[in-house]
């Protein structure tokens, strides 16, 4: 797989001399306005370093750290080329370029602590770092020896996205202590990554600059110019797509998204958790005109008729008896389908009639819409539009997932191997400190083993806030949380007093951005380039702040494990070889000590094949793909296993066939009547998650609100920007309403991420700091036992 990339080119860069900052312009040919040529004297005595952003948005930005006495006084991004399209700079946003004020937030953890409070309540006391690191092992100790590995859970944790100080030296240390219970899937992509590889043996993805060679492209849920928003990210990407040739674009969404604000020529709003119906009526139209690609059905796909049915499947179990309504006498009709999505009728035959009878079309989904009870159906129905129309594998198609990655297997600090077998699905932690041995492989999802031997009794939290603010029923997980005798011991390590360090038996402090030596990559969302960042100490940290690295060494070391941990290498030594063993693999990049003063390394043309799928098409028996018959499957024998041999909760539905199901908290659903509004969380510019949300500079240009319909906004007598109670039985979260035609009536949505406090207010408890996760459900989905976050009721009253 490695071999074809050798030849990457590494753009070459100019060398910036840091300590003559002088002679250094703005790029040649661009006038500098008086105020610019005034920053750039101002920068004249200044030096600067390396730096990035590394929280996951899925990109990795590089930032230029201005220092002067020992502070950091100015944040700068990448400069080092001429901006275009390819190659382009590697910008950060906004929120990379607030990092000055996180390295500054008075929220900073600045010294070791321990709890002496009830857990949760967040009080705590100053520790010495001798007195952490002994207690961390202590535990660590007594957990293994008394409940076994099993019950040492790794908490899922997105925020720290650097190569050597990382959930990487973390897994190094609990991998020595004889391994940890480990989680599969994720917050993020839970139900996509499970239902696509059954269709299609993977979760393929055409680039995005396939974009320029469609004629019409349609995304579900897609809103990359928010969620992929840096200067280098598939944002910009697209635009430059469009710019060289701009197909139709249509934005299917209940939210009219910036992405279709700035890119899109029609917006069609849809009820959440309903896209798989509107497909099935798409599918109805093409079926019914002829539109569908009976040939690519016939060679490529198996079950979309009887005669590629396989042999175990029941008689009229294909897709198309599904869709006409021979099987089940109910055909998908368009009105049928209006009734499920909100669609008028005439809007739903005319977008039939424009994916039948338009080539090529890309089709696309971001990741909301899987992030529902239905999520699984859902990605597998909406990939069901280009299998039938034949849209794979060709130029300006895609297989409907989220535009694709560029592949950058580079070397992180390596983690050693993990004895224990057993995993669990990454939303379910709760439930595993709840009833951790009664779950199985087929109630729960548990994978490696049949069943768990034990709960989880103690957690390691490094670089994440799922353990409250971002999983879900936030009153539950703290009730959860609370008991002591559940889950006996929490170690957090972060930069900041977050709701989940709240938590804490055992707080770490780690240091920041600036005040640290490590090394990013970015390969995934930046589209087509991918990059290694250095990031280079210029601030010593403020406090007692440690880097992750040396806090593991620490642990280890009261372990008696320090010499298997370090191997003989100090934090820069594996910073070296993690570069060098990379470098290996990239011979063009240049060496450690080149790249660590002239900065940022772009790699272009990593991924040498745009179009997902190709390689398929052009030949499907030569190369086949990775699903048991090695061709699409419409019709999953694996699933029709599953959906026998499974046990799932009343209502869960697990199919062979992609098909709409309602769920609990739709449409439908009996407490509609109670809760009437459809309510989720979407990834808003102001913060990534809830990292950012502490500082003022994003809060003044993102406040946060409840988005309302003003049809809605009117019955509930509600004027914008009123204080508003959003609630359901989990809980009530108090905001602003903002209230714009830019949502769909009967749904409401509320940026995800801002952090959890609750508050007692006339003997309720209310959520005061805005959390959409005080509403969501720990229900988890049927098949991934995924988050099904994004599927919530809940109703709106004034405060
Ligand atoms: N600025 C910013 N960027 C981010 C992040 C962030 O927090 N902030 N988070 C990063 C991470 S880790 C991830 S995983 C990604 C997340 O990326 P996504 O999961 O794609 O983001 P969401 O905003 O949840 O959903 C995308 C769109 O789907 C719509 N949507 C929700 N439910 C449905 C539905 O049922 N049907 C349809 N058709 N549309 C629906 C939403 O209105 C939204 O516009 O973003 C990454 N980028
Ligand atoms: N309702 C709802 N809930 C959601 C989502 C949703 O759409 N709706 N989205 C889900 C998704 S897609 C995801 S990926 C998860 C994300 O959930 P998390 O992985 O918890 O991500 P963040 O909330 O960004 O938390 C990252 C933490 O890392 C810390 N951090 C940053 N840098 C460092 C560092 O250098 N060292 C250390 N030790 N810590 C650091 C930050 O301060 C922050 O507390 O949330 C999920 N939750
Ligand atoms: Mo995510």
């Amino acid at each position: 797989m490695h071999g074809h990339i050798f030849d990457a080119p590494v753009t070459r860069r100019r060398f910036l001399c840091l300590s003559a900052m002088s002679g250094i312009a703005l790029s040649a040919g661009v006038a500098p306005t008086v105020l610019a040529k005034a920053i750039e004297q101002a920068a004249d005595d200044m030096v600067y370093s390396w730096t990035a952003c590394v929280i996951n948005c899925g990109h990795r930005c590089p930032l230029r750290a201005y220092t002067k006495n020992g502070r950091v006084i100015r944040i700068e991004t990448d400069n080092t080329i001429e901006d275009g399209c390819s190659p382009r700079q590697l910008r950060a946003c906004l929120k990379g370029r607030s990092m000055r004020q996180r390295l500054y937030s008075p929220d900073r953890l600045k010294y070791p602590m321990k709890r002496v409070g009830k857990r949760g309540e967040g009080k705590f006391e100053r520790i010495t770092w001798e007195e952490a690191y002994k207690t961390v092992a202590e535990k660590l100790k007594h957990t293994v020896e008394t409940y076994g590995n099993e019950a040492l859970y790794w908490q899922y944790c997105s925020g720290q996205q650097s190569m050597v100080n990382s959930r990487s030296a973390w897994w190094r240390l609990l991998n020595l202590t004889g391994g940890y219970l480990k989680y599969y899937g994720s917050y993020s992509t839970a139900q996509i990554s499970a239902a696509f590889p059954m269709t299609y043996g993977s979760n393929a993805a055409s680039d995005t600059s396939e974009i320029a060679n469609a004629e019409l492209c349609v995304y579900f849920g897609n809103n990359p110019s928010v969620t992929r928003g840096s200067g280098s990210g598939k944002s910009y990407q697209l635009t430059c797509a469009l710019q060289k040739h701009a197909p139709k674009m249509i934005v299917i969404d209940p939210i009219y998204t910036d992405t279709m604000a700035g890119k899109g020529d029609r917006w069609i709003p849809i009820r959440p958790g309903t896209d798989a119906a509107l497909v099935e009526a798409i599918a109805y139209e093409l079926i019914r005109n002829n539109w569908v690609d009976q040939a690519f059905l016939d060679t490529y796909c198996v079950g979309y008729d009887e005669k590629t049915l396989p042999k175990s499947a029941p008689a009229k179990s294909d897709y198309k008896s599904y869709i006409l309504g021979d099987a089940d006498g109910e055909p998908k009709t368009p009105e049928r389908a209006s009734r499920i999505t909100g669609i008028p009728v005439g809007t739903i035959v005319e977008l039939a009639r424009e994916i039948g009878t338009t080539k090529p079309v890309f089709f696309a989904q971001g990741w909301g819409p899987q992030r529902q009870a239905n999520g699984e159906q859902t990605a597998r129905a909406i990939a069901m539009l280009p299998i039938l129309t034949g849209n794979v594998g060709l130029k300006g198609t895609n297989t409907g997932e989220q535009e694709g990655n560029t592949p950058f297997p580079v070397q992180y600090l390596p983690t050693g191997k993990n004895p224990v077998k057993a995993t669990i699905p990454c939303f379910l932690w709760t439930d595993a400190v709840l009833r951790g041995a009664e779950m199985d492989a087929i109630h729960d999802g548990i994978r490696g083993v049949d069943k768990l031997s034990t709960p989880i009794k103690m957690i390691v939290n490094s670089g994440g806030n799922t353990l409250i603010n971002q999983h879900a029923d936030s009153n539950r997980t703290d009730e959860i949380l609370r008991d002591e005798t559940k889950c006996e011991f929490i170690v957090v390590c972060d930069n900041m007093m977050t709701p989940s360090a709240r938590y804490a038996d055992i707080l770490l402090p780690d240091t920041l951005g600036p005040e640290a030596d490590d090394i990013a990559s970015a390969g995934g969302s930046n589209g087509d380039v991918a990059s290694l960042l250095p990031m280079k100490k210029c601030v010593e940290p403020q406090w007692e702040q440690r880097p992750t690295w040396e806090i593991c060494r620490g642990i280890a070391r009261e372990l008696g494990l320090e010499d298997a941990y370090t191997e003989g290498r100090d934090q820069m030594g594996w910073i070296r070889w993690c570069y060098e063993e990379t470098r290996r693999k990239y011979p063009t990049l240049p060496d450690f000590d080149t790249f660590w003063t002239t900065g940022p390394q772009q790699v272009y043309g990593l991924r040498k094949n745009m179009v997902a799928l190709s390689e398929f098409r052009e030949d499907p028996v030569k190369n086949p793909l990775k699903t048991p018959s090695g061709k699409i499957e419409i019709y999953s024998e694996r699933l029709a296993d599953i959906a026998k041999t499974w046990v799932l909760p009343e209502g869960d539905v697990i199919s062979a066939l992609p098909k709409f199901c309602a769920t609990w908290e739709m449409p439908g659903d009996p407490l509609a009547a109670k809760y009437p509004l459809q309510c989720y969380g979407y990834h808003g510019h102001g913060r990534i998650h809830s990292t950012f949300h502490n500082l003022p500079w994003l809060r003044e240009q993102f406040p946060d609100h409840v988005l309302m319909n003003p049809i809605d906004a009117k019955m509930r007598g509600i004027a914008n920007d009123d204080p508003v109670e959003v609630f359901n039985d989990r809980g009530t979260v108090e905001l602003r309403a903002k209230v714009t035609p830019r949502i769909m009536p009967g749904v409401c949505s509320i940026p995800q991420g801002a952090w959890y406090r609750p508050v007692e207010k006339n003997g309720r408890r209310v959520d005061a700091g805005g959390n959409i996760n005080t509403l969501t459900s720990l229900r988890p989905s049927p098949l991934a036992k995924g988050n099904a976050q994004h599927t919530v009721l809940v109703d709106v009253r004034k405060a």
